[in-house]
């Protein structure tokens, strides 16, 4: 019987995380943007101050309801509410900002009881220039927490490549956990 799923969308500021439920959903997002107040941190005009929601269909029938968690760190209260009743995450880190490690560490910490559940995937966006050796840095900063969990370069606004973010995850959720497996239960190559 198709059952439904909350799925978490959470990065810092800009990173892309509307984007990324837009380019996911089948009904048009519910979108709450206001004027960004925190130009110091971003220069963006308009953030989320609220929750974003979208919604998809998965081929075996299950419904993933989407929630976009507000970036400002002002909302963290919310983020540590919501990870409780969501099935796991989407963590997108924008591989151009000043200091994207401290970045993942930081967001991984915030939201350890979906680590803990191996329930997070990572989308690093806007990356490209340092091309492998900028993704090997991100697996050193998760090997050295301990944290083998699933990360891929990504575009937000692409919906085949946000696709392959969910449905690892979904994957990671149905899977029993491996015997004896004290950390993550295996990344793609
Ligand atoms: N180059 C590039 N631009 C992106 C990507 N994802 C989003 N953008 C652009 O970045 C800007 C910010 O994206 P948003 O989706 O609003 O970011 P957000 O994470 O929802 O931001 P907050 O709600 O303010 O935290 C938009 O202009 C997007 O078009 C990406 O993967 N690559
Ligand atoms: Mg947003």
């Amino acid at each position: 019987m198709p059952v439904e799923h909350v799925i978490l969308v959470a990065g810092p500021m800009g990173v892309g995380k509307t984007t990324a439920i837009g380019a996911l959903s089948e009904i048009p997002v519910v979108r709450t943007e206001a004027t960004n107040t925190d130009l110091a941190r971003n220069a963006k005009a308009t953030t989320t101050v609220a929750l974003d929601y979208g919604e998809i269909t998965l081929d075996g029938g299950d419904k993933v309801r989407l929630y976009g968690v507000p970036g400002q760190e002002r909302f963290e209260f919310m983020w540590r509410i919501l990870q409780k009743r969501a099935l796991g995450m989407m963590l997108l880190v924008d591989d151009s900002a000043a200091s994207p490690h401290d970045d993942l560490a930081h967001f991984l910490d915030v939201f350890a009881d979906l680590c803990r559940r191996d329930a997070v995937v990572i989308g690093v966006t806007r990356g490209g220039a340092r091309g492998v050796a900028g993704v090997e840095a991100y697996h050193g900063v998760l090997r050295r927490r301990g944290q083998m969990l699933p990360l891929f370069e990504v575009d937000a606004r692409d919906a085949g490549q946000m696709m392959l973010l969910l449905s690892t995850l979904v994957a990671m959720a149905d899977a029993p956990p491996l015997p004896g497996a004290a950390v993550g239960r295996g990344r793609p190559a």
